[in-house]
């Protein structure tokens, strides 16, 4: 289990950490052996879910969403090979076997509340085929088996796959209010791990910017934008929050917001939005510390 410094570290260190691994990680042994390895699997004639069952079941999976991201691309591949046709790519194959993963959890975890209908999964799943849309005989299957039988998977060290992977406190469309430049953006927001992650398409892999909610604060504000709410640092409304986001050329920089504003397409999102936010907000108490510590200086100063 992370602490939860560790993982607002490993937050905002995500986009780099990428890079990192990229560089250790993609040497053409380790390459070969995971290709090898992955070539030992029979996928011919399985469905997509009777294959992952199969691929999920025979390894102890990585931690680390570099590693996992490499292992899918190449169990992706395999899968297309073995089954040429069903899909128009590796990547209609990469995305829809991570949407089956996360179905898996929230169909089957018992602390995800809003369980995902058949329309609902057919509907996320849209435009994945290079554009068009995967028959939608082959998706109710494929939302059937996964709802009939959950993925079981092999402990690792009490994380189990749903957590490896995703588990997200909430996800959806919202707004957000740029920083320099006060633009409203369509984002798809993802809450998990006391961050806050928004990505410009669901299924993009890459976030576009990471924000720690350690030490941030959240209220409702009047906006021309209906159901907005703000993050901010409490006491301190000049100060820049600490987050990271990605320039138009893919540089990642820290970010410049002094507050984040979002409107929720309803109020009922709204609220959900600032329960989950407020429920995710976990204090640091040497942060707390110390912003104690600062305003005493400053007020003996004064006196
Ligand atoms: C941009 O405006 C977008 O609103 C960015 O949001 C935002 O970055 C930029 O803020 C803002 O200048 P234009 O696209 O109209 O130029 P997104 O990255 O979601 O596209 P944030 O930090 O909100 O991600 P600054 O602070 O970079 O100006």
């Amino acid at each position: 289990m992370l602490r939860s410094s560790d993982r607002s570290v490993s937050a905002k260190c995500y986009l780099l950490l990428a890079l990192i691994f990229e560089l250790f990680n993609r040497d053409d042994f380790n390459i070969q052996v995971l290709h090898a390895f992955v070539e030992l699997h029979e996928f011919t004639d399985l469905n997509l879910v009777q294959a992952l069952r199969q691929f999920l079941w025979s390894f102890r999976l990585p931690g680390e969403a570099q590693k996992i991201d490499r292992m899918m691309e190449a169990f992706a591949q395999r899968y297309c090979q073995c089954n040429p046709g069903v899909f128009q790519s590796t990547d209609t194959c990469y995305i829809l076997s991570f949407a089956i993963i996360m179905l898996n959890t929230s169909l089957h975890n018992p602390n995800v509340k809003d369980k995902p209908t058949v329309e609902r999964f057919i509907s996320m799943n849209r435009g994945i085929n290079d554009g068009g849309d995967l028959p939608e005989e082959l998706l109710r299957n494929l939302y059937e088996s996964i709802k009939n039988e959950p993925f079981k998977i092999p402990e690792d060290d009490g994380n189990d796959l749903t957590h490896t992977f995703f588990n997200p406190d909430r996800e959806g469309w919202l707004l957000k209010l740029g920083g320099r430049v006060k633009t409203w953006k369509r984002r798809w927001f993802i809450l998990t791990d006391n961050c806050l992650y928004y990505f410009e398409y669901t299924t993009d892999k890459e976030p576009r910017g990471i924000i720690p909610l350690e030490n941030l604060s959240i209220r409702e504000v009047e906006d021309k934008k209906p159901n907005c709410f703000e993050l901010f640092i409490p006491d301190n409304k000049d100060q820049v929050i600490k987050a990271c986001k990605t320039e138009a050329d893919g540089r990642v920089v820290e970010g410049n917001h002094t507050f984040y504003r979002i409107s929720a397409p309803t109020v009922e999102e709204k609220d959900e939005w600032m329960n989950s936010i407020k429920a995710a907000i976990s204090r640091d108490p040497f942060y707390e510390m110390l912003a104690a510590r600062k305003k005493k200086v400053s007020s003996m100063k004064r006196h």
